[in-house]
């Protein structure tokens, strides 16, 4: 398998569905490193420590992470599955930016961000990354996110390790 591959396998599980091969992750969305590479191998996914190791070093967005001695590993946020990740809080930029796709946008105007299926709304503090998060889905559009205010109104923010920022949601007053 090539790093693209195992990240996007490791994402589905790690993420999304750790049932897929019988895995479980703890309450932090820590799974053991040992059983995580055990199983992907009973399901035919062949797993080398190394290559875990590969992807965590030099996985594109940082996705995942190990804990202090790589028994255990967890993806840094992104997750559909309820886990408590204790991310701390954090004062964002003035503004931060989302990307999406002008079908979603009347949606937006109206219900302001979402979270959908994930844990969080994700914000981004640069226009490339947020450009790239749109283009996923089509022709990007890119919304400015009053993120300074929303923080000085008492809405909680949250950044992940890897530099993404998260809330609950962004209210329609405060996307320009
Ligand atoms: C849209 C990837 C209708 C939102 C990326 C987005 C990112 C609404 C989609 C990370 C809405 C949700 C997250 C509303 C939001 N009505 N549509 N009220 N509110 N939306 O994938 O931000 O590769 O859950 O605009 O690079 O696109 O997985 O969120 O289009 O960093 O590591 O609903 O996922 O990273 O989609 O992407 P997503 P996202 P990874």
């Amino acid at each position: 398998m090539n790093i693209k591959s195992i990240s996007k396998f490791l994402s589905l599980i790690l993420r999304h569905s750790p049932e897929k091969i019988q895995l479980t992750l703890d309450a932090h969305g820590w799974a053991d490193v040992a059983t995580l590479l055990k199983q992907c191998q009973v399901h035919g996914q062949r797993l080398t420590f190394v290559e875990l190791e590969t992807v965590v070093a030099e996985n594109d967005k940082q996705r995942f992470s190990f804990n202090e001695d790589k028994t255990r590993i967890r993806a840094n946020q992104g997750h559909s599955l309820e886990v408590a990740l204790d991310l701390p809080m954090a004062t964002p930029p003035e503004f931060l930016y989302h990307g999406t796709v002008p079908k979603f946008m009347q949606e937006i105007r109206t219900r302001g961000l979402q979270k959908m299926n994930r844990h969080h709304v994700h914000l981004s503090e640069n226009l490339d990354t947020a450009t790239s998060v749109g283009n996923r889905r089509g022709a990007a559009k890119i919304l400015t996110i009053l993120s300074g205010q929303m923080h000085r109104d008492g809405i909680p923010f949250y950044l992940s390790v890897n530099g993404v920022w998260l809330t609950d949601e962004v209210p329609p007053e405060y996307i320009q």
